[in-house]
């Protein structure tokens, strides 16, 4: 086993259905944990739902259910919707789970044995939808002129008896920790914005609620729960078995990224690391904020489509690689994007089913035709063969660079380079036309050419898992020869020549799609 990589997922609301940015965060979080995995580190992924606070409990009432009967309902919505986008979580936590009680306890108990929590009242602004609390110079007016928090959400003021968290002593703290480690927040505008934040001063946080019950109770305080977000972040270190050293998981810890969206940085970036600080738990490597994914016209989508804020229904009309491929490939990772039916139609021929799907379809279905599915003894190569092999090769390694450093759509971007320089061999090529005038020479290219398909279908796994591990099993690669290990091995396809590869027939990967029909 190499060494413990450890990702997470923010733990999403389940006070409604999950929505398009919850895919997409899932699904580029599994990319990231697969393309580790291929790269031989022990992974853990973990994702789940962040399921108390009174978001939760005013969604249940509204309702007319249990709190906790809502809560197993809605979260499921999520657990599926993991499954069905093939996102290979380690674990699904839920917040109302015991171990997770546990250890949001015992963060507790260290924050107070730190002697950085104290009982006083707080006065001020909530925000039920954002669960957080905001200082009057934050909040923004309405058109009416009501009060509003800086995510335009409604406030409401709150007066009660609360534990408070001593966040003011960890300004400097905080501080020297963006300044060692630069790579702590990214990208670099989310890590700007919460630098200019801690130095603007931060005031103690009030971390403990009286006037419901639906949360973690606080350790000897009768009456109290916890505020949400303290027990929500706890998540990630229930996950390596916390407070437990010994837990089979302990190695996990400290994560190495936390993948979050853009409006929940603060929490993570400065709430979380002074929460750990004052618990004398070591620091999380990264964490990084991802842009927001919205429909493009909103509201001018048809009226089945018009869901297309449903992923289940945007998976039933495009596929789920398909989706994959385009959330991946259309937003540079960071930045804010778009989609419609549109986008994704034209991303996804031009580039999976037109360029990839089309080489790897062509060239295995010549091979079936012509030479019974067997691939030929090695033929006389021409320096174009290793041309070609050389392409690829770059062009994985500048998607496993890319990857590595979270540039996803630029990685996806150097892997079309080796699926073009494909394209452009076998058209120059022209493996047909050999195979009367000169059989040894097609053998060449079409072993170069199952040779680079092959490299470029274990590069682009972590993005198409489902396609490119059927593609791979036409290949013949066993499911141990599908890692960075494998790209490099020779032996495979010498290998294939003596053992079954054998397509009758082929069967097309990725498909054509067409616009549905009701979309406008
Ligand atoms: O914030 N595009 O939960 P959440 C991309 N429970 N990402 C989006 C998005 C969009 N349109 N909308 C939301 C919470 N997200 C807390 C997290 S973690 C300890 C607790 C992202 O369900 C959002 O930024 O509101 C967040 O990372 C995640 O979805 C869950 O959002």
């Amino acid at each position: 086993m190499g060494d413990p990589f450890y990702i997470t997922t923010a733990i999403h609301y389940p006070n409604g259905r999950p929505h398009i940015g919850h895919a997409y965060e899932m699904v580029a979080a599994d990319a990231i944990a697969r393309f580790q995995r291929q790269a031989g580190r022990d992974v853990l992924f973990q994702t789940g739902t962040d399921e108390h606070g009174l978001k939760m409990a005013q969604a249940a009432r509204a309702r007319g259910i249990e709190t906790r009967a809502f809560a197993d309902e809605m979260s499921r919505h999520f657990h599926e919707m993991a499954d069905k986008f093939n996102v290979g979580y380690d674990r699904f936590i839920r917040t109302v789970e015991v171990d997770h009680h546990r250890a949001s306890q015992a963060i507790w108990q260290a924050m107070a044995d730190r002697g950085d929590l104290y009982l006083d009242r707080y006065e001020g602004w909530y925000s039920v939808r954002d669960e957080a609390f905001y200082d009057e110079g934050e909040l923004v007016a309405g058109e009416g002129g009501e009060k509003l928090s800086p995510q335009g959400t409604p406030v409401e003021w709150t007066a009660e008896e609360t534990w408070f968290f001593r966040l003011s002593r960890y300004q400097q703290p905080l501080l020297d920790l963006y300044s060692t480690n630069p790579d702590f927040i990214r990208p670099e505008s989310r890590r700007n914005e919460v630098m200019r934040f801690v130095e603007g001063g931060l005031s103690d946080l009030s971390v403990s609620r009286t006037s419901f019950d639906w949360g973690v109770p606080v350790p000897g305080s009768p009456g109290h729960v916890m505020y949400v977000w303290v027990d929500a972040l706890t998540n990630y270190l229930t996950g390596t078995g916390y407070p437990d050293k010994d837990a089979a998981n302990a190695r996990f810890w400290p994560a190495d990224l936390h993948l979050i969206g853009k409006d929940i940085v603060r929490f993570h970036a400065v709430y979380w690391p002074a929460f750990l600080m004052s618990a004398g738990v070591p620091m999380p490597r990264s964490v990084f904020g991802h842009g927001f994914l919205l429909a493009r016209g909103g509201e001018k989508m048809s009226k089945s489509l018009g869901n297309v804020v449903d992923p289940m229904t945007l998976a039933d009309s495009f596929g789920v690689d398909a989706l994959r491929y385009f959330f991946l490939r259309e937003v540079s990772f960071g930045q804010d994007g778009s989609y419609s039916p549109e986008a994704i139609v034209l991303r996804v021929n031009a580039e999976l089913a037109n360029s990839f799907g089309n080489l790897a379809q062509r060239t295995l279905a010549f091979i079936a035709k012509n030479l019974d599915g067997v691939l030929p003894e090695a033929g006389r190569s021409d320096p174009a063969d290793a041309m070609l092999i050389e392409e690829v090769v770059v062009a994985c390694a500048g998607l496993k660079a890319a990857f590595g450093d979270l540039a996803l759509s630029q990685g996806i971007e150097a892997w079309m380079r080796g699926v073009f320089a494909c394209n452009g061999y076998i058209d120059t090529q022209a493996p047909w036309a050999l195979r009367k005038s000169d059989p040894e020479r097609m053998h060449a290219v079409l072993r170069t050419l199952v040779r680079a398909i092959r490299m470029l279908a274990i590069a682009i796994l972590p993005v198409v898992p489902s396609s490119a591990n059927r593609l791979l099993d036409q290949l013949g690669a066993g499911p141990d020869e599908r890692d960075h290990a494998a790209i490099d091995d020779d032996g495979w396809y010498n290998r294939l020549a003596e053992s079954a590869f054998r397509l009758s027939p082929p069967v097309p990967i990725f498909p054509r799609l067409n616009m549905p029909v009701d979309a406008e």
